[in-house]
Formats: structure tokens, C-alpha cells, sequence
């Protein structure tokens, strides 16, 4: 059996402990086909959270806790840049990660592509699933906001410009609007700067084409997932594909179970809730995505047109009750 997931960073990877604990039991191949639109280069180089934070927790080496980023961290390098007044010094690097970003930026500066990147970190890592970008190329989350006193920082790799355009709106990358302003910003649209062109990473397609089950894991949908299907052609794979598609909502009882989604959501319009994120991704018979969506006990009830809906507990307490989560997914199908 082959799993193909769709996943952003920290939910992400939380879904992905119980993907693989399913996939040994039952000797099932699992690729995750993860976000990189977090993705930006920073004091010179290139950080890639979502890959990041699915390679250390399935690696063992993430902080539970903060979900991102290496347990045990020191942060000696980032009170070094910041007594140069190195900006941004509102985005942490830790000592640990650091390490990571410079393998990773020595080898991309070298012309290795990011899927070649991922796989030779991943060896050290062995997270037990393969590990894709979405794609290789850039194709970066900025947000599109109003005008603050503040001006945007100059130090965040931002092809949008920071100037204010003359509606007084400005892109942000993803990074400064998630971090530095907590999403707590007047905020227009999201924006996947590069997705016209981006191509999906070499062995996505193909994954897609000869998975049994997609699952979509409980992420951010808008930034986290669709950044994902906004790769041309990713999108088409898995409505066209032959597998069927799970959903995992991410959003309990009318809240995101941590993150900003609501705050996502709201930028787009959408309810918060398990039914408007399913209808968001929409059922595959009327031209969505899912053909199946698993929402919690606490919202059950929850119609989407067009797609088998399921309430399953959904807490991923452990990787147990995650695998519990995969298992009432496959039954869906
Ligand atoms: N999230 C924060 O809230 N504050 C940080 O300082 C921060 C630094 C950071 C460094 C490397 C990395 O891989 C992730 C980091 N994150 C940080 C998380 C990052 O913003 C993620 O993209 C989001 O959590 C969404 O997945």
C-alpha cells in the first residue's frame, strides 16, 4: 500500500508520527509531500520551516514544544547577529538548526536541487517516510497588507518589494507576518509568489499517480496546504489521480487545534469551522478535492456536498491516537 500526505509543518509533522506508526503495522510505503512556501533565506541562507519541522520530529530531534526548530537549542549565534543589529531579529535561528541551514544552503549554492537537499538531510534524520518539497523552485507565502508604521523588513528575501503600493498595501513574506506581527496586521490577500511557474519536485507526480490514498493532513489550509496544490499541476494530479483523498480537518469544535488558521480563514472569507474548511477544499465529485473528511466527535453533523464525511476523535495525543486517525481514514475509502 502506498500513502502519499499532503502536509504543512508543525500539525503536519504531528500527523506524520501517526501515518508511519499505521504504515509499519501494516507494512504501507509513506511520502510526504510537504509545504515550502514558509520557505525564505535569511542572514544567507535558506531556512525551509515545514521540511524542517517534519524531518526533526520524525527524526526525533524536534522540540516538542515549540514544534519548530531543534530540542536542546542554544541561541548564542542569534545574540551574536543581534548585537551587530543583524535584522531581522524577530526570527530565531537556533545554534543547532543553523547547521542545517548551511548544509542545506552550501549544497543549493553548489546546484543541488531542494528534493536532493531534503533527501541527503533526511539521511542523517531517518524519519522513515520520504521527505519532497513540493516543488524545487521558489514559490514563496507572502501576505498583502495595509500599510503599519513599521516599515517591512529589508533583510526578508521579498521579491514583492516592501513599498508601499498606492492603496497603501504592501507583501509581506509569510514569515514576517506570521512571527513578527503575529498575523495581528490588517490583511487583504495570501499570495504563492512563484507558483505560475513552480513544477512539481521530481517523484510528486509520480507518487500521486500510483498512491492508493492521499490523505490531506490537519494543516493550515491556506497557508500550509494550498500553497501546495497551488503547484501547477499538483492539484490536477490528485483530483485526476487514482487514489481517493482523505481529509484530516484541521479545525475542532469551530477552533484550529493550535497555529493561526482562524486567522487564515479569516483573511479569505471562509468559516472557521469543519465544514467551511471541507468545503473549501471541496468534494472531487463536484471539481474539489476530497472524496472523504474526518472531523471530530464535537462536530459531527458536519455536511460538505459531496464528500463522505466521518467524526473520529482527532486529538493526536500520541502517535497511537494519530494511527487511530490513518486507520478511520483507509476505512473511509
Ligand atoms: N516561529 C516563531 O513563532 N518564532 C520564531 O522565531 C521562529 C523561528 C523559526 C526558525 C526556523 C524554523 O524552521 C521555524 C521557525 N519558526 C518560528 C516557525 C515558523 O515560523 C513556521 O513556519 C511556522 O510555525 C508555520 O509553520
Amino acid at each position: 500500500m502506498r500513502i502519499v500526505v499532503l502536509a504543512g509543518g508543525i500539525g503536519g509533522a504531528r500527523f506524520l508520527l501517526g501515518v508511519r506508526a499505521y504504515a509499519r503495522e501494516v507494512g504501507a510505503e509513506v511520502t510526504a509531500v510537504v509545504n515550502v512556501g514558509d520557505d525564505l533565506w535569511l542572514h544567507g541562507l535558506k531556512i525551509c520551516p515545514d521540511l524542517d519541522s517534519v524531518m526533526y520530529t520524525l527524526g526525533g530531534g524536534a522540540d516538542p514544544e515549540r514544534g519548530w526548530g531543534r530540542v536542546g537549542e542554544g541561541w548564542t549565534v542569534k545574540e551574536e547577529l543581534a548585537a551587530y543589529g543583524a535584522e531581522p531579529t524577530w526570527f530565531g535561528l537556533g545554534d543547532k538548526d543553523i547547521a542545517t541551514h548551511l548544509v542545506r544552503s552550501t549544497m543549493l549554492n553548489a546546484g543541488y536541487p531542494l528534493h536532493a537537499v531534503t533527501e541527503a538531510l533526511a539521511t542523517r534524520w531517518q524519519p522513515g517516510v520520504r521527505l519532497l518539497p513540493a516543488t524545487d523552485d521558489r514559490l514563496e507565502t507572502h501576505a498583502i497588507v495595509s500599510a503599519r508604521s513599521e516599515p517591512a523588513s529589508p533583510a526578508v528575501a521579498n521579491s514583492a518589494g516592501t513599498a508601499d503600493d498606492d492603496k497603501g498595501q504592501r507583501a509581506i513574506h509569510f514569515q514576517e507576518w506570521w512571527v513578527r506581527y503575529r498575523a495581528d496586521i490588517p490583511t487583504h490577500r495570501f499570495v504563492f509568489v512563484g507558483a505560475e511557474t513552480a513544477k512539481p519536485a521530481p517523484g510528486v507526480l509520480e507518487a500521486i499517480g500510483t498512491a492508493d490514498l492521499v490523505l490531506v493532513a490537519p494543516s493550515n489550509p491556506v497557508v500550509s496546504v494550498a500553497p501546495v496544490l497551488a503547484v501547477p499541476g499538483l492539484r490536477e494530479a490528485v483530483a485526476a489521480g487514482p487514489a481517493p483523498v482523505v481529509g484530516i480537518s484541521p479545525i475542532i469544535g469551530g477552533a484550529p487545534v493550535r497555529g493561526m488558521a482562524d486567522r487564515c480563514l479569516a483573511v479569505l472569507g471562509v468559516e472557521c469551522s469543519a465544514a467551511g474548511v471541507g468545503r473549501l477544499y471541496g468534494g472531487r465529485a463536484a471539481g474539489g478535492l476530497l472524496d472523504g473528511w474526518l472531523v471530530a466527535e464535537e462536530d459531527a453533523g458536519t455536511l460538505v456536498p459531496e464528500v463522505t464525511v466521518r467524526a473520529v476523535p482527532l486529538r493526536m495525543t500520541d502517535e497511537a491516537a494519530t494511527a487511530a486517525m490513518v486507520r478511520a481514514a483507509v476505512e473511509l475509502t
